[in-house]
């Protein structure tokens, strides 16, 4: 093994994965692709019925169901659509907006309940709402809806922050833990109040029940809303389970540098704080010093990351450190999940990582999955880059999903659900 010859320079966990490369080559090799579905608009994410059927949404359009045998039933549509079996007007998309996460209640043979995560008009100022549906026998149609969190805020105007418009920064990733406890992940809108806000629920990550009460053992500082597992997050759009534990791991957005991946502890910090008088930063533009400086200004993302960090540890010492910082780079760092099944081979257990990548001149770089291994203690072990299948183009990878056959699913913005098979 070339790795052995190396393993006194290197550290073991190198020298490891030298070690078992060519067993990675033989997982990517022998992955195959198919095309579940294409031509949908911008869908944002996917939940599977053990006999396959998957739910899925797409962001300006609603909630649809693809039955096991090919059908697809359009069950919930947003304003202005047609074709759905039921329309909520209230329902509507705007910049990053829109319908975004779903899953499914662990208890559905029983209550046929899925869980929803969109932006909508009932209240003003607009909010982001978790809502409750229950699906008929035939999968034709939802009803009961009912909104279990209904105050988590929006961006409603460019007034707040310029860059990015309205509709930014809602997270809404929606997954159930092992134990039943339903999470969701929320963002900051640009807004400098929210990531350390004790009651606004931008920032944030829920854990909560089926019905959005805080789960009983969420242990957030004195004063905060009890639903929050953890706060001071920018955007988070990814959050898995690690299959050995238990433990939830958040995957998110950087400003123009730093992506993360974190190791989730009840009641932490993540350690955003874009207001201006935090660490001794001046003014900022907007009220908002969460694109400073301005990425055309001359400075490397390194020392953009030193003056605006993703994790101040200046200001709050006990934040929870990120294990993964994507090289320094913001490149839309979206979903996560974790690979399980032994058709894997070394990759069982793995976390993986959907990145929608930047444009440069109309030319995207990054868009990839990455495959995260751990160690036993939840560290970084080894990053490697999904080589994909052959046929298989890459794309903005907003949602990355396992499958109850084993294999993981893929959707891309440019409007293709894929699936691969080791
Ligand atoms: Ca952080």
């Amino acid at each position: 093994m070339i790795g052995r010859l190396y393993a006194g320079a290197l550290s073991l966990a190198a020298a490891a994965a030298l070690c078992t490369a060519p067993a990675f080559a033989a997982n990517t090799s022998s992955l195959t692709h198919s095309i579940v579905m294409d031509g949908l608009d911008s869908p944002w994410d996917m939940a599977f019925l053990d006999d396959g059927t998957m739910f899925y949404t797409e962001k300006c359009d609603g909630l649809s169901v693809r039955m096991p045998d090919g059908t697809v039933n359009a069950l919930l549509g947003m304003e202005e659509t047609e074709g759905y079996a039921a329309t909520a007007d209230d329902l509507f998309c705007n910049g990053q907006a829109g319908m975004m996460g779903v899953a499914v209640d662990p208890d559905f043979g029983e209550n046929r309940r899925i869980y929803v995560y969109s932006t909508s008009s009932m209240s003003s100022p607009h909010t982001n709402r978790l809502m409750r549906l229950v699906v008929n026998e035939d999968f034709t149609g939802v009803s009961d809806r009912t909104d279990i969190v209904d105050d988590v805020p929006y961006k409603m105007t460019d007034s707040a922050h310029p860059f990015g418009g309205p509709g930014a920064h809602n997270g809404g990733r929606v997954r159930f833990d092992a134990d039943g406890a339903l999470w969701l992940t929320t963002g900051d809108n640009h807004n400098e109040d929210i990531p350390q806000s004790p009651t606004l629920m931008g920032s944030k990550i829920l854990r909560m029940d089926t019905d959005g009460n805080a789960h009983p053992d969420n242990a957030p500082p004195e004063g905060f809303d009890k639903r929050t597992y953890t706060y001071g997050h920018r955007n988070v759009q990814g959050i898995a389970f690690h299959p050995g534990t238990g433990t939830a791991i958040a995957a998110e957005h950087g400003p123009w540098h730093s992506d993360e991946i974190t190791v989730l502890v009840n009641g932490g910090n993540a350690g955003w704080d874009p207001r201006g008088n935090m660490a001794g930063r001046g003014d900022c533009p907007d009220g908002y010093c969460g694109y400073m400086p301005n990425q055309n200004e001359g400075m490397n993302r390194f020392e953009r990351a030193s003056f605006m960090p993703m994790t101040d540890f200046e200001t709050y010492p006990d934040a929870m450190p990120p294990i993964w910082e994507n090289n320094g780079w913001s490149q839309g760092t979206s979903s996560a999940a974790f690979l399980e099944g032994e058709a894997w081979g070394d990759w069982d257990g793995a976390m993986v990582v959907g990145i929608m990548g930047i444009g440069f001149g109309g030319t995207p770089i990054g868009q990839r999955i990455d495959v995260i291994q751990l160690d036993e203690d939840l560290g970084l072990f080894d990053v490697t880059e999904m080589t994909l299948p052959e046929g298989m183009e890459a794309g903005r990878f907003r949602s990355v999903v396992m499958g109850p056959d084993g294999s993981l699913y893929a959707a891309v913005d440019e409007g293709v659900i894929h699936k691969m098979t080791p």
